[in-house]
């Protein structure tokens, strides 16, 4: 493979630290399971506009290829490579983010899983993902009380139930360039579904993106109460699965953006006000190390003036961390906004 032309408009993470210099000195090493550089980066090559532009094959691409992996890193979770992955799920304070109901429509929390000892998405063979599918799937079947329910394999699953769920935000969308690139599509749909209990508060979706994306999400801004399932969702869980997990780097994911607590707490939130004036929205997201994503999620625009508004930094500061990084946000928003 020759050194790849990022075009000018480019400004991915890849295009600023894959130099000609370093390219040479990665591309011919390989990881264990045989992930490669071309690999790593065929994703943010073929898509100009990522905002980064690479991806893991497996745990081992995060050392393999730290002098690109690092600063990359490093950047987007302002995480330097000497510091280590934080975890604390206790101590958040009971809260409600919007207690006259006027703004936020709901709220989801999320992380992003792997099992130890089988390759990430990109290189996972079709048997392997099907064997990651059985034994998460056995897992979530042990599930008691709120978070019991029922898994759907996608392959099983008419367009209609399908379209529906995804339009009602609970399931991932099919056939994401990025991930195609990445060669995380692979074999669609089989190994991939959704599993999620009776109200959809808690769910669980199957090797898309990371093998498991665990859900929990309900309408307004009760985040203690979103954050606690979440919680006892993933303690139920590790009782019987392992997740890939490193001192440094916390939750091993495909992504370096979803890497230590692979958490993203959001909630869909109306700012009509702020909507018009998309400058002062971002001075404050950005104060408050967060993101703005449309209504359908990543890569999607926002309507009728509601937005996703999440963490951005999920490795070097802990769960309950990065829960209040949205919480601390959010308030301002609501309260410029109110004064708007
Ligand atoms: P992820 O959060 O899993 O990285 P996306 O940004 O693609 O991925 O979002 C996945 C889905 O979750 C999308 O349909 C998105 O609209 C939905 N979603 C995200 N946050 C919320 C929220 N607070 N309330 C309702 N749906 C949400
Ligand atoms: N590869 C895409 C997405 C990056 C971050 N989002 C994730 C993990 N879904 C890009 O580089 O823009």
């Amino acid at each position: 493979m020759e050194y790849p032309t990022f075009p000018k408009e480019c400004n991915s993470l890849l295009a600023k630290y894959l130099t000609k210099e370093l390219f040479e000195i990665l591309k011919t090493r390989t990881t264990p399971n045989g992930f490669t550089l071309e690999k790593a980066i065929r994703s943010g090559v073929e898509n100009p506009d990522s905002s980064i532009g690479v991806y893991a094959g497996d745990k081992e691409s995060y050392t393999t290829f730290a002098e690109l992996f690092d600063p990359i890193i490093e950047e987007y979770h302002s995480f330097s490579k000497e510091s280590q992955y934080q975890s604390s799920f206790d101590g958040l304070e009971s809260v409600e983010l919007d207690p006259k109901g006027e703004y936020i429509l709901s709220t989801r929390i999320r992380v992003g899983r792997n099992l130890e000892g089988f390759p990430l998405g990109a290189i996972i063979s079709k048997e392997q993902r099907n064997e990651v599918e059985s034994l998460v799937v056995n897992a979530l079947s042990r599930l008691e009380g709120d978070l019991a329910g029922v898994y759907y394999p996608l392959y099983d699953m008419s367009q209609e139930v399908q379209e529906q769920l995804i339009e009602d935000h609970f399931l991932f969308k099919e056939g994401d360039r990025f991930l195609e690139s990445a060669g995380l599509n692979r074999d669609w749909a089989e190994g991939r579904g959704i599993f999620h209990n009776h109200n959809k508060t808690f769910l669980v979706w199957l090797n898309e993106e990371d093998q498991l994306r665990i859900i929990s999400m309900q309408k307004g801004g009760n985040i203690s109460e979103v954050f606690e399932r979440l919680v006892s969702a993933i303690k139920a869980l590790e009782e019987t699965l392992n997740f890939a997990y490193s001192e440094h780097l916390g939750y091993i994911s495909s992504c370096p953006t979803n890497l230590g607590t692979a958490m993203r707490a959001s909630v869909h939130i109306k700012l009509p006000k702020l909507s018009k004036d998309m400058e002062r929205l971002k001075s404050i997201t950005d104060k408050y190390h967060l993101q703005i994503r449309g209504v359908d999620g990543e890569h999607s625009e926002s309507r009728g003036a509601i937005f996703d508004i999440s963490n951005r930094r999920r490795l070097g500061i802990s769960e309950v961390e990065a829960v209040r990084d949205l919480v601390e946000g959010v308030k301002v928003l609501i309260e410029v906004e109110e004064k708007s």
